[in-house]
């Protein structure tokens, strides 16, 4: 029998409120926001504001909004945005205090509501985050991944297609590790149609590219003065719930366990994996320059120190 899909959003601000109109845009399924009970009232709203955009777009679904974590069984995927985000001046681990409190009551109701659902966490201190929530948790490592790579390379594709004027849809610019400024953008695996991205821009041209990706989410930040990016953030988790939801396998930088991958043992942090209806079905394992390999390290340093001051 034909199914619509259920969708459980937990946090119905920026991030949240985006993922809903971009699910009732694309037809993707029935979408739950949850709030706190303080936000219930945000959450039903911007839900029913929606629901009366939709003749306008010609798709059917149904959206709603609660506080009530127990409406979420039977959710197919569960995408957490719960959390505090960013001011100026502040890096993502100046939120790691108050966002695990957060991700520990979120988690130990997910837990109970809604077991078998695909998992993605977004809230920051990103890496740390998706790690407290899956030992919180306890699910199987291929049902919990975190986002930030989708991002991170979406960014990067972006401002290679600003810089070259090409098509952002024929350029490939993988990223990995930890999601901060020492995240590692691969430059020499970008390419553009095809064409190693090397042979297009001068080093001076892919240096400065690579640094504004690295600094991307703060730059928005500081444009905004009141809250992080919600827009990509958004759309970015939506990939990955769409290549879970159709099993397309696509293949996603993401926040997964890594259990020897890359010589990392027992952390979360960006490593290019494949997702499909199996939930994180494979990371794939890219050859890396000694020179790559040290920047992995040095942001794996950072994504450590951040998991230690977690105390899980
Ligand atoms: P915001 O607009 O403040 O929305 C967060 C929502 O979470 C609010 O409506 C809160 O009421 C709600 N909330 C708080 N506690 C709970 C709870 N226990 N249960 C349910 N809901 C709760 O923030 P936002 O949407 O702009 O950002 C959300 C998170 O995503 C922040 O931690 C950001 O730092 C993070 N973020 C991550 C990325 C990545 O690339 C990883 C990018 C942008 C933002």
């Amino acid at each position: 029998m034909p199914k619509r899909y259920k969708i459980g959003l937990i946090g119905g601000g920026q991030i949240g409120g985006i993922l809903a109109l971009m699910i009732a845009q694309r037809e993707l399924g029935d979408a739950l926001v949850v709030d706190i009970p303080q936000k219930e009232g945000l959450a039903k709203g911007k839900t029913l504001d929606i629901m009366e955009m939709t003749p306008h777009y010609g798709t059917d679904v149904n959206l709603s909004g609660t506080s009530d974590f127990s409406q979420l069984k039977g959710c197919d995927v569960i995408i957490i945005t719960a959390g505090v985000p960013r001011r100026p001046g502040m890096t993502r681990e100046d939120l790691l205090d108050v966002n695990l409190k957060i991700i520990t009551s979120v988690a130990e109701n997910i837990k109970k509501h809604c077991p078998d659902a695909f998992n993605i966490v977004l809230t920051n201190p990103l890496d740390a985050m998706v790690y407290a929530f899956y030992k919180l948790t306890g699910f199987p490592k291929n049902r919990v991944i975190g986002m930030a790579g989708a991002l991170d390379t979406g960014r990067f594709r972006a401002f290679v297609a600003m810089e070259t004027g090409y098509s952002v849809e024929d350029i490939t610019a993988p990223v990995m590790g930890g999601h901060g400024p020492t995240m590692v953008p691969l430059y020499r695996l970008a390419t553009v149609g095809g064409v190693p991205l090397t042979e297009i821009l001068s080093q001076e041209k892919i240096d400065a590219i690579v640094q504004r990706t690295r600094q991307a989410g703060t730059e928005i930040v500081k444009l905004l003065a009141n809250g992080s990016a919600y827009f990509s953030p958004a759309a970015s988790a939506l990939e990955m719930a769409e290549s879970y939801l159709k099993d397309k396998k696509r293949i996603i930088p993401c926040s997964a366990l890594c259990e020897g991958e890359y010589g990392v043992q027992g952390y979360f942090i960006g490593v290019p994996t494949v997702i499909g209806a199996g939930g994180v079905e494979k990371i794939l394992e890219i050859k890396l320059t000694p020179q790559e390999k040290e920047a992995l390290q040095e942001t794996l340093e950072a994504v450590k120190k951040a998991v230690a001051d977690t105390k899980l």
